[in-house]
């Protein structure tokens, strides 16, 4: 069974009023992360990582210098669905609850955590990532170049935002801080980041 490419866990046209446009997700969806699912079962195809699971892959082929390309499009199939689920319409602002209090003590404030993501998604240089992630039980920020992922150092992926020019030349030009500031302000989908927290 090939990988598959997950679905949009919303319509491509849903961001439209909050800064993303439908043909970012065209794009974006329909031509960047598609070809990197379509690479990675060429390069799979007939090895013994064909029927491993996605997560298994990376941590195998980001260890394994051979298997470069395995990894950059194994981890960006990943990456993207990954980023899909960490926006939603209407997201965005500080979260409640559990997070909040989780944020406050990890971070001293939504403020700063704000603070720490976006300086780290604006200042990765060229292509990469931004991360939320859980490191052994305590809430950092991340960056990491290409398709390189928390996955890949042992940490705990919980929300994350695609910082390579195509994220966002359509909506904001050459922009990068505009971006990242309409992401946390109307964007972030702090239930996936919730969930993710939970899960074992
Ligand atoms: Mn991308």
């Amino acid at each position: 069974m090939p990988f598959q490419q997950q679905p949009l866990p919303f319509a491509m046209d849903a961001l439209e009023p909050y800064g993303m446009k439908a043909e970012t997700f065209e794009y974006h969806y329909g031509k960047h992360h598609k070809a990197y699912v379509d690479n990675l079962n060429k390069l799979v195809e007939g090895t013994d990582l064909a029927d491993k699971p996605l997560e298994e892959v990376i941590q195998i082929s980001f260890k394994d210098s051979s298997k470069a390309g395995i990894f950059n499009n194994a981890a960006q199939v990943w990456n993207h669905t990954f980023f899909w689920n960490s926006l939603k319409p209407a997201g965005g602002g500080a979260p409640s609850g559990d997070l909040a209090s989780r944020i406050e003590k990890d971070f001293g404030s939504y403020d700063k955590f704000a603070e720490e993501f976006s300086n780290a998604a604006a200042t990765q240089f060229g292509s990469g990532w931004a991360w939320l992630v859980d490191d052994g039980g305590k809430l950092s920020i991340m960056k990491t170049p290409n398709a390189e992922n928390p996955l890949a150092h042992g940490k705990k992926a919980l929300l994350t935002l695609d910082v390579w020019e195509h994220a966002y030349y359509i909506d904001f030009k050459n922009a990068r801080p505009a971006f990242i500031k309409n992401y946390l302000e109307k964007l972030v989908n702090w239930d996936f980041v919730a969930h993710n927290l939970a899960a074992a």
